[in-house]
C-alpha cells in the first residue's frame, strides 16, 4: 500500500519540537567542528527518515556525499508514490525517473534524466559522476549503464507502452501537453547535508510532473536548477514545476544569493521574487526551494505552493512550514496521486 502525505504528515507531527519550530529556518551561526554540525535538510515531510539516515551517517564521521545518496536511497525504496519506482508515470503510462548528486568536495557531480526501470537513480547518478568523465546520462543509456555497474534494474514493458500511447496520440492528432500541466500531482526529494568537517553535498530523485510528456525531463537532475553545492557557500534544491526552475538555474540562484552573504531564508525568497518578477505566472510559480549554508544555517521559501520542509541536526528532526511568495495553493492531503 502505497504511503499517503498524510500518513507522512501524522508520523511527523511525533517530531521532537524544539524552539526553532516556532520560525522557520534557524539563526545559528557554526562552523567546522562545531557542536551544530552535521545538519541535513530535504524537501517535504517524507524526507525524515532519509534526513535520519543521513544524519546517522555524518554522525559517525560519514562523508557527506555517503549521508545524501543513503538518505535519498531509503526514500527511493520506501513506497514514496512520487520517488523511485513506485513514482508517478507520464503519459504513456511509464514512471521515468530523474536524479543527481553533487559533491562540495572537487565540485563534482553526477545526472540521470528519463531513465526507466532503475531502482535507485541516486546511486546511478553517482556513479555516473564518479567512474564515467560525463555528468549526465539519459534514458536507455542511463539504463544501460546501471547495468553494466551492476546495479537493480527490473525488467519493464515500457518500450511497447511508450510506443502503443505515442502511436494513439498521433491517431488522435493531440494538441501537445503543457509543460506543467498538472495531470496529477508531483514531489521530489532534495536533500542537503553538512558533515562535522563541514563539507557539503546533495542530492535530488524524482519521478517528476505526473503525466508529463515521454522524454520530458525536469530541473531535478539538472545542475544549477534543480540542485547546485558549492562548498564555499552552501546549497540548495528545489521542487516544484521544473520548467519554472529550469529557465532561471533557479539553485544557483539561490547559491549566489548566499554568496551575496544572505541567509538561506532570505536567499530563497530572493530568487523566487526575481523568478517572479520575469515569469508569466508571477507568484503562481509552484516552485520550493530549500537551503543550508556552509554555517549549518538552513532555510526555505515557496512561491504558488504550501511547501513543508524537514531539518535534522543534534536536536532532532523537525517540520517547517515554508515562508511564502504571494498567495499559496494548499497541497491536497494524500499529497501525490497517480
Ligand atoms: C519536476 N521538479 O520534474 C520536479 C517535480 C517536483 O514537486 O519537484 N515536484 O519538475
Amino acid at each position: 500500500m502505497k504511503t499517503t502525505r498524510r500518513d507522512f504528515v501524522a508520523s511527523t507531527v511525533a517530531m521532537a519540537v524544539t524552539a526553532r519550530s516556532l520560525h522557520a529556518g534557524n539563526d545559528a551561526q557554526t562552523g567546522p567542528g562545531q557542536s551544530s554540525l552535521p545538519v541535513v535538510v530535504s524537501t517535504w515531510p517524507f524526507g525524515k527518515p532519509a534526513n535520519e539516515r543521513a544524519f546517522a551517517l555524518l554522525l559517525a564521521g560519514g562523508r557527506p556525499l555517503e549521508a545524501v545518496e543513503q538518505g535519498i536511497r531509503v526514500t527511493e525504496a520506501s513506497a514514496n508514490p512520487s520517488v523511485g519506482l513506485g513514482g508517478i508515470p507520464n503519459a504513456a503510462g511509464v514512471v521515468q525517473l530523474d536524479a543527481c548528486i553533487m559533491d562540495g568536495v572537487g565540485h563534482r557531480a553526477g545526472s540521470v534524466a528519463g531513465v526507466e526501470g532503475v531502482r535507485h537513480p541516486i546511486s546511478v547518478a553517482r556513479r555516473v559522476m564518479e567512474k564515467t568523465p560525463h555528468v549526465l546520462l539519459v534514458g536507455d543509456g542511463a539504463r544501460q549503464f546501471a547495468v553494466a555497474e551492476g546495479l537493480e534494474v527490473v525488467e519493464s514493458d515500457a518500450h511497447e507502452r511508450h510506443a502503443a500511447w505515442w502511436k494513439q496520440r498521433a491517431a488522435e492528432r493531440a494538441a501537445p501537453d503543457t509543460p506543467g500541466s498538472p495531470r496529477g500531482n508531483h514531489d521530489t526529494i532534495a536533500l542537503l547535508a553538512i558533515g562535522l568537517d563541514g563539507t557539503l553535498a546533495g542530492g535530488c530523485s524524482t519521478s517528476g510532473l505526473g503525466g508529463k510528456l515521454p522524454g520530458r525531463v525536469g530541473d531535478s537532475p539538472i545542475i544549477g536548477s534543480g540542485l547546485y553545492v558549492d562548498n564555499e557557500v552552501g546549497a540548495a534544491g528545489a521542487t516544484g514545476i521544473g520548467e519554472n526552475v529550469m529557465r532561471y538555474c533557479g539553485s544557483f540562484l539561490v547559491v549566489e544569493l548566499m554568496r551575496q552573504g544572505l541567509h538561506p531564508n532570505d536567499a530563497c525568497m530572493e530568487a523566487l521574487r526575481r523568478i517572479s518578477r520575469q515569469d508569466p505566472k508571477g507568484t503562481a510559480l509552484g516552485v520550493s526551494f530549500i537551503a543550508l549554508d556552509k554555517h549549518g544555517r538552513y532555510g526555505s521559501a515557496t512561491a504558488g505552493q504550501e511547501f513543508q520542509y524537514v531539518a535534522t541536526d543534534r536536536g532532532g528532526s523537525e517540520l517547517i512550514s515554508s515562508p511564502g511568495l504571494g498567495p499559496l495553493v494548499r497541497v491536497p492531503e494524500g499529497g501525490n496521486r497517480r
